[in-house]
């Protein structure tokens, strides 16, 4: 039971003003607890009739249906440590799931003039790129390509309701990535204009011209909901929320400020309008996102179930403090008004906190598609630089042992990803240095100049024996 919670602070704005003029596509825990807040709380401090219609593509149809049966509305746990701060959260007018209502409801809505602006928080593969370009070699990508406008990716459906809304005389939309991807804006935007060229050559020009892909950067740490944080926010409300996510109280967003037509006020929540987000996403996906994958794969690993478990052993805390510090930070362009040291200091408390119960095997997963912007560009910076990244050479050397499913306690580590199957073969067939070989051909993770490094592959395979043969606390224990 939370020692201290707030009153549940109740909507003030009138919901029957609201239209849709904003689709949120990967409508999740995430988009629920950061998305939704700053939208929310620009509703409540501004008359304006922006209406949000919640999407999910693939999973999440009951979820959907229950937002539906609490007539959008949903609660938001803010904790830290004992204390909860409870918020109502209003929004959501409609809700629709590709299954549920399929994709020409979907179409429609997106061709819908009212309609300015699409969010999305569809993961790092929900973009179905290989290496910065639109995957058509991606089953699902071929297949969108050829289904005569039936199309089931989010890729797919935004460029084919884009096509509607030039057919029929629509302004362009905003489309904002809210990913956890460097430059997601441009690489959105990519993955969007590909696939246009391929469905109608006049589109790819037409969406050029009419619409914006802005970078951003978003942090709030919210854990996947369980049993048990269903329960805590019961007792909290006084009565169950099936739609309510905990999450921490900190968040963030760094927005560059290039809107096709009208802007949200989330300025007045407290997101920033900035003309480059490139030096805060580096910044947050390296020190944040980096520490973070680093402590999954390798607390994972020595049996530590969450990240405020990993913050407990003051191996790993030392460990992910120096990872930030002394490796990551060298490889950032220092954002405007930030002092490096004392943003570590925040991640390590906001890590520590032990009310989030975040897994580390929930961070682990889809190693393949983070492990490229967290760890492995700040490797190559060092690589050209000539300068040591020993707790970094852990963290991909930790993913590698990860993949084979196994812990140092004996319990078994599922593997999330959309590279799998392949791995599990190799993991299968392979051990040793034969297995690191093998795991650095992945082109999709490695690419090709890492490789080819010397430098870069005898340091994943010498942290890779150290974690095998002295466990992983002495392999970290000697890298410090
Ligand atoms: C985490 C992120 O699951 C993960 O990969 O690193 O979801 C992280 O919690 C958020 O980016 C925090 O803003």
């Amino acid at each position: 039971m939370a020692h201290k919670t707030s009153e549940l602070k109740r909507i003030t704005y009138d919901r029957a003003a609201l239209r849709p003029r904003l689709l949120h596509i990967g409508f999740g825990a995430f988009a629920k607890a950061h998305v939704m807040v700053y939208h929310d709380e620009w509703l409540r401090s501004e008359d304006t009739d922006w209406g949000v219609v919640a999407v999910r593509l693939h999973s999440g149809e009951a979820d959907l249906t229950k937002l539906d049966q609490a007539d959008g509305l949903f609660a938001i746990g803010e904790m830290q440590d004992d204390d909860l701060a409870l918020r109502e959260i209003g929004p959501v007018i409609r809700t629709l799931h590709l299954k549920r209502d399929g994709t020409p409801a979907l179409l429609e809505r997106i061709a819908d003039p009212d309609l300015s602006l699409i969010t999305l928080t569809i993961t790092e593969k929900g973009y179905c790129l290989s290496e910065g370009h639109l995957d058509l070699k991606n089953t699902a990508v071929a297949q969108d390509l050829s289904a005569n406008g039936n199309p089931t990716t989010a890729i797919g459906i935004i460029a084919t309701g884009l096509q509607r809304r030039m057919t029929t005389g629509c302004e362009g939309l905003t489309i904002l990535s809210c990913d956890n991807l460097p430059e997601n804006g441009k690489l959105c935007r990519q993955a969007i204009l590909e696939f246009a060229e391929r469905l109608d050559p006049a589109l790819s020009g037409w969406i050029e011209r009419t619409c914006r892909f802005p970078c951003s950067m978003v942090d709030r740490i919210t854990p996947a909901m369980t049993e048990a944080s269903h329960q805590k926010l019961e007792a909290a409300l006084g009565h169950p929320d099936p739609n309510g996510i905990l999450c921490e109280p900190f968040r963030q967003w760094v927005i560059e400020d290039r809107f096709a037509g009208e802007r949200p006020g989330w300025d007045q929540a407290g997101a920033q309008f900035v003309s480059d987000v490139a030096p805060f996403e580096d910044m947050k996906l390296r020190l944040l996102n980096g520490s973070h994958s680093f402590l999954a794969y390798l607390g994972a690993l020595a049996g530590k179930q969450t990240i405020s478990d990993c913050m407990a052993d003051p191996v790993l805390k030392t460990a992910a403090k120096k990872l930030m510090l002394s490796e990551q930070a060298r490889t950032l362009e220092v954002p405007p008004g930030v002092d490096i040291p004392r943003y570590a200091d925040a991640l390590i408390e906001r890590f520590s906190n032990s009310a989030l119960h975040h897994k580390t095997t929930q961070i682990a997963s889809d190693g393949s598609q983070k492990l490229p912007q967290r760890l492995l560009a700040p490797i190559s910076w060092h690589i050209a630089h000539d300068s040591p990244f020993p707790l970094a050479a852990l963290g991909v050397a930790g993913w590698m042992h990860y993949c084979r499913g196994l812990a140092e306690t004996g319990m078994p580590l599922p593997l999330n990803d959309p590279l799998a199957a392949q791995i599990e073969d190799l993991a299968a067939h392979a051990n040793g240095a034969d297995y690191v070989e093998q795991m650095l051909s992945l082109q999709q993770v490695f690419g090709k100049d890492l490789p080819a490094s010397s430098q870069f592959t005898n340091q994943i395979r010498s942290a890779y024996d150290r974690i095998g043969s002295d466990g992983v606390v002495n392999a970290i224990t000697a890298s410090l």
